[in-house]
């Protein structure tokens, strides 16, 4: 990667933290010193924040390479930890969920509340059979009931698998049939854009017809949520209404002690090619770093700080920092079933102001959206109770970075730039506020406990300066334990690569700059190759972002006769230029921005001015796709797409 170009690095704004927010910070340097002296001690004293119904006496076990075991003899419930032990300590009229539906409806749960709905759900599933190491796929819209599930299933020692509501009934089957799921947990519909969007004919769909797919049902049960109020078909013994059963139910339930080790859940995350893999966490790592990060990262003050993460629960984001890390840390939420936009592009920035929301965590591609529509929109609302702001999913361009932190956070607000995975559990990399001096646009430094590097192919460091591949390079407490059912691909994927060193391959690049912080540059699949120079999309897309006339951009390597590759940009202009300015003069703008930006080198051949860009449903860009419309080919598969109509639109625009 060493000839790439510098463009991000030239970023040199810094804030450092302010007196008055550091005073109050949980995050210390003193948590870097501690771990760095003794990073199995530092992480020992975490776990030990946790209710243990055993303690543990080991806290490492990494004999076998890479199945790690972590506080193996030790002994919790999952469940116990988020809700029980803070109803025993006096919290249980703490509000634990302040939940709005898309319509309006508000729901307000206390600890003691959601505690009492979790055992009695814990009563019922024991009912229908299910124990430790059963498999529960969820497929709920963002209600209470979803989180309630969640929580139901570990607190037995089962497995959920939570499918994004969002999702087809074949992904849901094929994921229902690779985990062997005995119940699956679903709502009549939910509510998207003003409507109800109907999930259970699309379980009735995955449970129906099976001939040619050879597999045996494995589903005994579907325990249905009425949300939505719509028509549902019934299968008689097997499907139940959540309203039928869980309200009957006794509330006592006494949570049992599980091992450390006891799987937690599986989360499918789909790969550039092939099938979805099932990564598989446990209990004890897990929650540890979950709520270890959720707590100093976001700064969170369980007493007195609103929070709210943005993310879906069908998410690994919405798993460990909705469900897992602010329950476990006693806090209060806001939960939102809706979208950003409806029924008003204010909606979001309305809920800040209602809830008095101290702590927002979204992602870069809700940001930029928001940038798009203009700041008119938040500033019609008072958001002076945010006192943090996170970003998390996509590496965030300095301007967004830069408009966040002024629109939303008043310039005040430090902003936690985080970079993890669904198989890393939990955030790795991650200023800590009050601590680190921010740089629009850095992830910036492993959090403490973790050892990240950026290495050459070779696995060498690049050193200071320089790009290349991002490793891990100790195990960690919240890593994935493996893929469901293949343990060859877990090693292949992640740990051959490096196999030498013994480093996780994360499969992002990266580069330190002369501080030693970590840029994230995308996927490695997604750099591309011009004359030979490597660009990456992450540099080239911030600086068509940093032009005033554009919202968002997303850029890929198209096959060209003279360069190899050759850059074409997707760009989506805010309203009031494309009003005021043709296509061919942005076009025409936006290539000589980049130009002078970044050097003729990285200049898009082709500029294509669009209204939207394929994401996946956690607001990844599918540039795939964008390669196949920019190199002329048939679009390939869209299953993945949050709206799948997009690829139609852009192809019928580039055309
Ligand atoms: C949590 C989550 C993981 C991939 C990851 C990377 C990208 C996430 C990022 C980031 C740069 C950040 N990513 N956070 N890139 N800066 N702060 O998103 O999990 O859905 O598994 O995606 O997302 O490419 O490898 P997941």
């Amino acid at each position: 990667m060493s000839s790439q170009i510098d463009h991000l690095l030239n970023e040199n704004r810094k804030f450092a933290p302010s007196e008055s927010f550091a005073a109050n910070a949980i995050g210390t340097v003193g948590l870097y010193e501690h771990a760095r002296a003794d990073r199995e001690a530092f992480w020992a004293q975490q776990a030990r924040d946790l209710h243990w119904h055993k303690p543990f006496t080991e806290v490492l076990d990494w004999s076998t390479p890479p199945f790690a075991k972590w506080f193996d003899d030790g002994e919790l419930n999952v469940a116990y930890n988020c809700l029980d032990r803070h109803v025993e300590a006096g919290n249980g009229d703490r509000v634990a969920l302040l939940w709005e539906g898309e319509p309006g409806d508000e729901r307000r749960i206390t600890y003691a509340e959601l505690t009492d709905e979790v055992k009695r759900l814990a009563n019922v599933l024991t009912g229908l059979g299910i124990g430790q190491g059963d498999r529960v796929a969820i497929y709920l819209p963002m209600i209470p009931e979803a989180v309630a599930s969640m929580l139901a299933v570990a607190r037995l020692g089962a497995i959920h698998s939570v499918v994004f509501g969002g999702f087809s009934a074949d992904s849901l089957r094929s994921r229902i049939d690779d985990a062997g799921a005995k119940l699956v947990i679903t709502a009549d519909g939910g509510y998207r854009k003003g409507k109800v969007s109907a999930l259970k004919p699309a379980v009735d769909m995955a449970l129906a017809d099976r001939n040619g797919s050879g597999a045996q049902e494995s589903v005994e049960h579907v325990l249905v949520v009425k949300r939505g109020e719509n028509d549902v078909d019934w299968t008689e013994g097997r499907d139940l209404w959540w309203h039928d059963v869980v309200p009957a139910a006794s509330k006592d339930h006494e949570a049992q002690a599980f091992p450390a080790e006891n799987p937690l859940f599986i989360l499918y995350t789909s790969g550039t090619t092939g099938k979805p893999k099932g990564i598989l966490h446990t209990s004890g790592g897990y929650l540890t770093q979950a709520t270890f990060t959720n707590k100093v990262v976001h700064d969170l003050h369980p007493e007195t700080d609103v929070y709210w993460c943005t993310a879906d629960i069908g998410w690994v984001t919405g798993h460990s920092y909705v469900t897992y890390g602010p329950l476990a840390n006693g806090a209060t939420q806001v939960l939102f079933e809706g979208t950003p936009d409806s029924p008003h592009p204010g909606r979001w920035w309305e809920l800040v102001e209602k809830y008095g929301v101290t702590i927002l965590y979204t992602a870069p591609t809700a940001i930029r959206s928001f940038m798009k529509l203009g700041r008119a929109i938040p500033n019609k609302f008072d958001l002076s109770s945010l006192r943090l702001l996170g970003s998390v999913g996509e590496p965030i361009n300095p301007e967004a970075w830069m408009w966040y932190r002024e629109i939303i956070g008043n310039n005040l607000a430090p902003i936690v730039d985080t970079w993890w995975q669904t198989e890393t559990g939990a955030i790795m990399i991650s200023a800590l506020p009050g601590v680190t001096e921010t740089k629009p646009g850095s992830a910036q430094v492993p959090v403490p406990g973790i050892s990240i590097d950026v290495v050459n192919e070779d696995g060498s460091h690049v050193g200071n300066g320089n790009g290349g591949l991002l490793v891990v390079t100790e195990p960690w407490p919240a890593m994935l334990r493996g893929i469901w059912g293949d343990p060859e691909r877990f090693v292949e994927t992640y740990w051959e690569k490096f196999h030498a060193q013994g480093f996780y391959f994360a499969g992002d690049g990266a580069r330190l700059d002369d501080d030693g912080d970590v840029w994230f540059l995308g996927r490695v699949d997604d750099v591309m190759n011009v004359s030979g120079h490597r660009l990456s999309t992450t540099e080239i897309e911030s600086a068509i972002v940093g032009h005033d006339a554009t919202a968002e951009a997303a850029v890929v390597g198209a096959s060209d006769e003279t360069t190899g590759q050759a850059v074409v940009a997707f760009v989506i202009i805010k309203q009031s230029y494309l009003d005021a300015h043709t296509p061919e003069g942005l076009g025409h703008s936006i290539r000589s921005w980049v130009g002078e930006q970044i050097g003729p080198i990285a200049r898009p051949r082709d500029v294509y001015i669009v209204n939207e860009l394929p994401k996946t449903r956690s607001g990844k860009i599918m540039r795939r796709l964008l390669r196949d419309v920019a190199e002329g080919r048939e679009v390939g598969d869209t299953t993945t797409l949050a709206d799948t109509a997009v690829m139609s639109v852009i192809s019928a625009q580039v055309k």
